[in-house]
């Protein structure tokens, strides 16, 4: 049986307390800020602890089914539901159970994200993402280009990547082609897409096997998380 007390477990509040984060920060496009080796490999690890927790429900970690076509990432939520194109608080497209909240812990990661991104204070203190979808890539896992454009807020999207290394690709926010930049995600980096890019055009074009760094405590595949701020109420 799920139980939610974690949320503010001392784990959690040591892990995750502010201390600087010397990654070297670059920003591939305007509002697209990319801050490598952002997690530590303790805070990789207990993250991953939670994701095992997260997959065994309520709601299971499902492949979506998008246009007919089923994913070959599998997602599960936290706080929304997330379902083509829409959010709901029950997985109605699984099995109708009721999605696990957002846990604190992770809105102060949120928060911490964007000031480590460069964002003002007021404005990263401010973030209260609400929903996080939490995919699962194997090997042979891919993620077409696509917008995340079913919030109704204009709030940031914090990405968190965790086991294997991926070939990220971002683009434009106006179509799925050129201009992109290729770019290579690893274990431990933050990326964060707000302002003009927050509409931009994103995909993963590969997974690279056997890339995960020993002691992030996946042995195979990769973890994304994306926190966003779905701008509805209950
Ligand atoms: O796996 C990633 O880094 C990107 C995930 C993504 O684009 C999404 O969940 O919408």
């Amino acid at each position: 049986m799920w139980d939610n007390t974690d949320n503010e477990t001392p784990s959690a509040m040591t892990l995750f307390t502010p201390e600087p984060h010397p990654g070297d920060r670059h920003e591939p496009a305007a509002g697209a800020i990319h801050v490598p080796g952002w997690l530590t490999l303790d805070q990789q690890r207990w993250i991953v602890g939670q994701f095992h927790r997260w997959t065994d429900g309520p709601v299971p970690i499902r492949a979506a089914t998008v246009r007919g076509h089923q994913m070959s990432v599998r997602t599960v939520c936290l706080g929304w539901h997330w379902q083509p194109y829409k959010y709901t608080r029950a997985a109605t497209d699984v099995n109708g159970a009721q999605v696990l909240p957002f846990p604190d812990w992770m809105v102060r990661l949120g928060r911490r994200a964007l000031l480590d991104a460069g964002y003002p204070e007021a404005e990263a203190n401010a973030y209260l993402p609400d929903t996080a979808l939490v995919n699962y890539y194997d090997a042979d896992a891919r993620m077409g280009m696509h917008q995340d454009k079913d919030e109704r807020s204009s709030a940031p999207v914090v990405s968190l990547s965790i086991g294997d290394s991926c070939t990220f690709r971002f683009g434009n926010a106006t179509n799925r082609g050129k201009p992109y930049t290729d770019l290579r995600l690893r274990s431990g980096d933050l990326f964060v897409f707000g302002g003009e890019s927050r509409l931009a055009y994103h995909g993963i074009t590969r997974v690279h096997p056997d890339t995960a760094p020993d002691g992030c405590g996946l042995a195979a595949g990769r973890i994304n998380i994306t926190m966003r701020t779905t701008g509805l109420a209950d």
